[in-house]
């Protein structure tokens, strides 16, 4: 097991030897100290950060992300992805991660290659190899760079090296395509996409920043963090009259709270592996 120190010399030595860098950048604390690092590192000149913007994400995170970025310093490229052209991310397949990271490390190849870079690095970390990751095998395939991940960073460590260089001003809460918050074969459209972002949106801005309002037909089965269900309750009227405005016919709120990758429950153990492997 290495040192903090030791992680973070080897992750320097990767970014030397990478000289001139794209970092697929989401405003993430990952892929905030990918940029931070490749900036530290190598410099503004030879570091480029790129944005995506896609009908998955919301336009206030792109804009944020292309914010943040340019408030460390870095040069930024915003590019726009159009996911729901892939018929498996069309459908939510269980295997459209993969296919949408396809889409994404493309597209970053893409740019690379035009603007005369050598790598493309993703905020990859070593706890996302534990989780359904379809995507992973995408990144790999792309000959993308995972450095974190090369370098043996876990979360404990990326947090403690962004507090250790005075990195503060990164996306706090995690977030993840829309289409997580879809069973798995649903067709996915703008109109579906606009319900659950619009009342994901609405119930950020009422205090609730971790929220999944996953989409089940009529039903909305809302997800805040199981200590925050008692503050949910108490605004319940005003909740489930705004879902219901946005589309919903019926709105839940689920009692064992908030877990991330709650969709993947319905897949099988042999399932999950068929995507990932
Ligand atoms: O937090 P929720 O909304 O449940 O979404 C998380 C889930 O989304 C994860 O468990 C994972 O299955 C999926 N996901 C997959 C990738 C990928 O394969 N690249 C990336 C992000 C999220």
């Amino acid at each position: 097991m290495h040192t903090l120190t030791e992680k973070t010399q080897m992750l320097t030595d990767l970014l030397k030897k990478m000289d001139r860098v794209v970092v697929g950048f989401s405003g993430g604390i990952d892929s905030t100290l990918v940029l931070k690092m490749a900036l530290d590192t190598l410099g503004k000149d030879r570091v480029l950060a790129v944005v995506a913007n896609s009908e998955l994400f919301t336009d206030e995170e792109y804009e944020k992300a292309v914010a943040l970025a340019k408030a460390l310093g870095a040069e930024v490229m915003g590019t726009q992805l159009n996911y729901l052209a892939d018929e498996h991310i069309k459908h939510n397949t269980p295997d459209s991660w993969y296919y949408a990271k396809k889409c994404f490390y493309a597209r970053m190849n893409v740019i690379a290659q035009e603007q005369g870079f050598n790598y493309v690095l993703d905020g990859m970390i070593m706890d996302d190899n534990s989780d359904f990751r379809p995507g992973l095998r995408a990144r790999t395939e792309a000959g993308a760079r995972s450095v974190l991940q090369e370098a043996g960073f876990y979360k404990t460590d990326v947090r403690a090296l962004a507090k250790g260089i005075g990195l503060t001003n990164w996306n706090k809460v995690s977030s993840c395509s829309v289409s997580s918050r879809f069973p798995y074969g649903t067709t996915l459209t703008p109109e579906k996409i606009d319900q659950v972002m619009a009342s994901e949106a609405y119930l950020r801005d009422l205090g609730f920043p971790v929220v999944r309002v996953r989409y089940h037909g009529e039903i909305a089965r809302v997800e805040v963090p199981a200590e925050r269900l008692s503050d949910l309750l108490e605004r319940s009227g005003e909740v489930s009259a705004k879902l219901t405005e946005f589309g919903f016919r019926y709105v839940t709120l689920d009692l064992s709270g908030f877990r991330s990758g709650r969709m993947n429950e319905t897949l099988s153990e042999e399932e999950r592996k068929a995507f990932v492997s």
